[in-house]
């Protein structure tokens, strides 16, 4: 039916089917509000669709469920891509200073996602969205083994990734952390001749339409060149160098001191971090060993105050289908199903239906990324009404979209909040600084040398360069030297033909040349968060509280509500009155900064 629907888009005059209307001022774009209605109508309809099958494929993989995925992604491709559809959306275009600028965003949205999909290449479109499927597939039903495999392939002792993340949070044993850690890269093997075929196929697909590589493609998203995109993401970690030194220093020193070995010259192994690819150093601030208040709380109880955060704000409660449909615990044991391990959020219908894939357990990571999963879903329900159309649904930016969830995230770390949901006991002695380390730690300093330095300049070489794959290995911890000033155990992966370690990383996979996302979005929740404390909460933004204010959730719900309907630059200066700018964060981990550098000082 839709596909019929679609075949006939360019011939047929459709009513206004009741999607966003644009004031009807002229003809023209009457005309185009008529192509623009029955796209989004269309639109919304597949995407409910395919979300549902790429759903089951993502929480129950299995033959049949890749067969869905793929078929079901082919289909939404032969719409998004139909030639027909993108000639009509360039002719519309180019006629643009006679359309309003809702329209013309809706007109860059209905290109960027035919980009993905050109049906002028219909085979390669096709081979693309299989590799995908396939891709994930083998990522999603992925055995970690920590013993050597018997000549049959069997494991004796296998583990998760929420096993193998709590061994390298918490032991002091060298073999154990080496061995959980050189499992945890097994998963980049499998993976390697998918990603070879993707970085093939991705790159076709955008250079048919114009674009000089996949990543090249992705970046346009935000009205930006390759080159300003990089180059923003390295201003970031010029304006963070001192501070990363000097953490680096620090966390260096007080590992070797934990483990009992001697202390590195300067890089760290990656086995000594707390984090399969190191980028969260978590853990590691002394007296802020949050994990044990949440020993005692169930997984259930973590989501549900993730939720009690944003409606005290005064959004809506989840809806009853969110916990109806979402699949938010490790799978139970005994059950053979393989889901997918990485945290995710979904919009199904692109309206009420709103869905979470997590594994979450009772830690302190797992209660940071509930907050995280669960700004995306508000931020779902908040764009999803009447004055937005489907096309539009969709954050200001994808770094908005992240920004939410990361700003909350850090806002239930804040020591107030802690203290008055009565997760911190009350007469707990807070040390301020060991705080702002952890967070810096955690989420912030320690990040972004990742984000915006090793996967941002891997997926750029990767597309942009054609980095063959012999050289994948060697480039990726060049990078990681470099950027995180971090190596591997063993030296001998980097000459390894196999390995990809790469390839380990969930978003190379499935969601490829965007981690820039969340660099970006990290720089944003510091602006959001000072504008918060100081100018609506009038707290310090060390130490604040957002439970409870409804001023709060009206100014964050006026960024949400938008969607992607406004240019983003305009929505943050509106918002805050400021330009994207490291400002906020640096003045924010300004104590940080002389606190560390006198530690540094001390002789050990
Ligand atoms: O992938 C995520 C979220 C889902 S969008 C859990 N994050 C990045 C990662 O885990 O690598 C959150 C911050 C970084
Ligand atoms: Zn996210």
């Amino acid at each position: 039916m839709l596909l019929v629907a679609f075949l006939f888009l360019c011939q047929l005059s459709v009513p206004n089917v009741g999607v966003m209307q644009a004031p009807r001022t002229t003809t023209i774009q009457n005309n185009a509000q008529a192509f623009l209605d029955l796209y989004n109508g269309i639109y919304q309809r597949l995407t409910a669709v395919d979300q549902e099958n790429q759903w089951a494929g993502s929480t129950d993989v299995s033959d049949r469920s890749d067969g869905r995925r793929t078929a079901s992604g082919q289909m939404a491709a032969a719409f998004l891509g139909n030639p027909q559809v993108i000639a009509e959306t360039r002719k519309w275009l180019d006629q643009k200073n006679k359309l309003t600028p809702l329209q013309i965003k809706q007109l860059q949205a209905i290109l960027f996602k035919a980009a993905s999909a050109p049906g002028t290449i219909p085979q390669v479109v096709d081979a693309r969205i299989e590799a995908e499927s396939q891709q994930a597939s083998v990522q999603d039903s992925f055995v970690y083994c920590l013993t050597q495999k018997s000549a049959d392939g069997k494991c004796a002792k296998t583990a998760t990734a929420n096993d193998i993340d709590g061994v390298l949070r918490v032991s002091k044993d060298m073999n154990e952390r080496l061995n959980v850690w050189n499992a945890s890269k097994e998963l980049g093997r499998p993976l390697k001749s998918g990603l070879v075929k993707l970085q093939t196929l991705r790159n076709q697909l955008a250079r048919e339409m114009g674009f000089s590589s996949f990543f090249a493609l992705q970046v346009s998203e935000y009205g930006m060149s390759v080159d300003d995109m990089r180059k923003l993401n390295q201003s970031f970690l010029t304006d963070i160098k001192p501070l990363y030194k000097a953490l680096h220093t620090w966390t260096r020193r007080n590992l070797a001191a934990k483990y009992g070995q001697p202390e590195p010259k300067g890089a760290i192994p990656a086995h000594w971090l707390t984090n399969r690819w190191s980028q969260n150093w978590v853990a590691l601030a002394p007296g802020v060993d949050l994990d044990q208040y949440f020993k005692n709380r169930t997984p259930e109880w973590i989501v549900k105050q993730a939720e009690a955060f944003y409606v005290s704000m005064g959004f809506a409660p989840l809806p009853d289908t969110f916990w109806q449909k979402s699949d938010l615990y490790p799978v139970p044991a005994g059950q053979t199903r393989h889901k997918n391990s990485h945290a995710s959020a979904w919009h199904m219908d692109l309206d009420k239906d709103v869905r979470s894939l997590m594994s979450v357990e009772g830690d302190s990571e797992w209660f940071s990324t509930a907050h995280h999963e669960l700004g995306h879903i508000y931020y779902y329900m908040s764009y999803a009404r009447p004055g937005v159309p489907p096309l539009l649904r969709e954050g200001a930016n994808r770094a908005f979209h992240e920004g939410i969830g990361e700003l909350i995230s850090i806002a239930a770390g804040q020591v107030p909040y802690l203290q008055q949901q009565k997760i911190l006991p009350a007469d707990l002695k807070i040390d301020q600084t060991a705080f702002l380390l952890n967070e810096a730690l955690e989420h912030t300093i320690s990040f972004l040398p990742w984000s915006a330095g090793v996967m941002t300049e891997f997926e750029y070489q990767l597309y942009e360069k054609n980095l063959p794959p012999e050289k994948w290995q060697e480039t990726w911890w060049k990078l990681v030297a470099d950027y995180q000033d971090v190596v591997p155990p063993d030296a001998a992966r980097l000459t390894d033909p196999t390995a990809c370690d790469a390839c380990t990383k969930t978003h190379i996979n499935d969601d490829p040349a965007q981690y820039y996302d969340y660099a970006i979005a990290t720089v944003l929740k510091y602006q959001l968060h000072e504008y918060i404390a100081t100018k609506i909460l009038k707290q310090d933004p060390h130490s604040c509280n957002y439970f409870g204010n409804k001023e709060v959730g009206k100014f964050l719900k006026k960024i949400l509500e938008q969607g992607a309907t406004r240019d983003w630059r305009v929505v943050l200066k509106e918002a805050t009155g400021e330009d994207l700018s490291t400002r906020a964060m640096v003045a924010y981990f300004k104590p940080l900064q002389v606190w560390l550098d006198a530690e540094n000082g001390k002789v050990k």
